[in-house]
């Protein structure tokens, strides 16, 4: 349909634009190895960022640095972007995502800040309460507010917020980083918004 991008693998569409202004700029996988045996496809997602907020720093940068630059510190500018998660495997279990996020996430905020950051994690985790329910199809927004603030919604509710730039630069790391998770979304991304920066 019009205004929308579909995943080839999964299939999952994701609209190409979000709260008016946020454009759809990549789509991936995230896959998990069970047991050393198999990959599954654990979701689909899609990346966006703030149009405005783009220009803004091209604006903010124009004279100083090349685009290539920008976009190589794109984690750490205050530029409003969300991530959007849409279950493939319909029978996550809340403890699995637990671990994984403990995993995928903790060793970000490692690498960002040398420590283990175990109080803020399980702070964090905490909010995932036995009783969300994430079969297929279901979509996670994971939003970075102005100021760092991280907000994550499950299909459409707020779950919660946190204020922490050290906890967005880890999200946002897990999908363009250097290491993502799906290194065809993360060019795309970064196509996107070169050719948002030039314009
Ligand atoms: O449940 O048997 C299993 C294996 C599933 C692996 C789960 C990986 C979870 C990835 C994080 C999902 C975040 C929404
Ligand atoms: O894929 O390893 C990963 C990290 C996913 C980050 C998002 C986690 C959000 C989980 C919401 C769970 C709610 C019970
Ligand atoms: O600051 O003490 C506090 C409240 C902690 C709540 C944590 C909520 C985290 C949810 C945001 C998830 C974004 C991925």
């Amino acid at each position: 349909a019009a205004g929308t991008l579909v995943e080839p693998k999964t299939g999952a569409s994701f609209p190409s634009v979000l709260d008016g202004t946020r454009r759809l700029l990549g789509v991936g996988v995230r896959k998990k190895n069970v047991f050393g045996l198999k990959n599954i496809d654990v979701y689909a997602f899609g990346i966006y960022a703030d149009d405005n907020d783009v220009k803004k720093l091209s604006e903010k940068y124009s004279e100083l640095k090349e685009n290539k630059e920008v976009i190589a510190n794109i984690l750490d500018q205050d530029v409003r972007m969300t991530v959007r998660l849409q279950i493939v495997y319909g029978r996550l279990s809340i403890r699995s995502v637990r671990g994984a996020f403990e995993e995928s996430v903790g060793s970000r905020l490692r690498k960002f800040s040398g420590s283990d950051n175990k109080e803020l994690l399980q702070r964090f985790t905490s909010v995932f309460k036995n009783e969300i329910k994430l079969p297929r199809g279901s979509l996670i927004d994971l939003s970075k507010e102005q100021g760092f603030v991280l907000q994550m919604k499950i299909d459409g509710k707020d779950i919660g917020t946190i204020q922490s730039k050290l906890l967005c630069q880890a999200v946002f790391d897990l999908y363009i980083g250097e290491d993502p998770f799906d290194k065809r979304a993360k060019e795309d991304f970064e196509l996107g918004l070169a050719s948002l920066l030039n314009c």
